[in-house]
């Protein structure tokens, strides 16, 4: 049975690509919303709609656990919907707090994430929870996850990623949380404007160690032939592209849904 794993667009495969690198015996089923994306910007009660939407999704292709490859969704719906399905769903959100204190040597951190991610304080408490001491600044940036998804010209990028990270200017930090997932899509882009000097956390990597770790723990491997599947409520044209760039992979297709 595969892995499934949702987000409102195309940074969940930030997430679904680290995944398959760290476990690549396993199967896995992509569901990207576009059509509803962002999700950053809406109430707490859509997005546990949406979120549902592609749980139930997930559901019908009969996967053995689910990853929120989204910050809002872990943020606004994880709590909610791990009590309405009989397998483990993964969030993105403990796995960036725990890196994030395991990297910073200052205690010292800044968090750049969606409106709703930075209202919900998740990032605040979870990092708080590993170390108080952590000094923990967040800050909402509405126009990067559509900056991504849209991938215009690379100067454009770079323009919108330098206005967006002007307040992280005037702040003291040393470690960097990318508390949204669509921001390793901006990766190199946001390491040109903050410098090389910051320590730069993608909740991803623990992510796909911690999955690694819950199919151990449950004994959940796969064995038996790979298969990897792309869904997309918007545009499958569009977010293939994306998808074959990102994932390095030519021959991958999408499927509208
Ligand atoms: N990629 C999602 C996240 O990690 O929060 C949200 C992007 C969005 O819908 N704005």
């Amino acid at each position: 049975r595969p892995i499934g794993v949702l987000d409102s667009g195309s940074g969940g495969l930030t997430v679904l690509k680290k995944v398959i690198e760290k476990i690549p015996t396993e199967s896995t089923v992509f569901i990207g919303d576009q059509a509803n994306m962002p999700y950053g910007d809406k109430s707490r009660d859509e997005i546990i709609s949406l979120t549902r939407d592609s749980v139930k999704f997930l559901l019908s292709k009969d996967v053995k656990l689910i990853i929120f490859g989204c910050n809002t969704a872990t943020a606004a719906a994880m709590s909610v919907i791990q009590k309405e399905v009989p397998m483990q769903i993964i969030g993105v959100i403990q796995s960036g707090a725990l890196a994030a204190a395991r990297t910073t040597a200052t205690a010292k951190v800044a968090v750049i994430a969606t409106h709703a991610t930075v209202e919900s304080h998740s990032y605040l408490k979870e990092i708080k929870f590993r170390n108080n001491d952590i000094e923990v600044k967040e800050f909402s940036e509405p126009a990067l996850a559509p900056l991504a998804e849209e991938d215009p010209a690379e100067d454009i990028k770079q323009q919108v990623v330098a206005e967006s990270l002007v307040p992280l200017k005037n702040i003291d930090y040393d470690t960097l949380v990318l508390g949204c997932t669509h921001y390793p899509l901006l990766q190199k882009e946001i390491t040109e404007v903050v410098g090389k000097d910051k320590k730069i956390v993608d909740p991803a990597d623990q992510v796909a160690q911690y999955t690694y770790n819950v199919l151990k723990r449950d004994r959940l491997f796969s064995q038996g032939p790979v298969k990897h599947e792309y869904y997309t409520t918007g545009d499958a044209a569009h977010f293939e592209k994306l998808a074959r760039d990102w994932m390095n992979d030519k021959t991958l297709k999408v499927k509208h849904v």
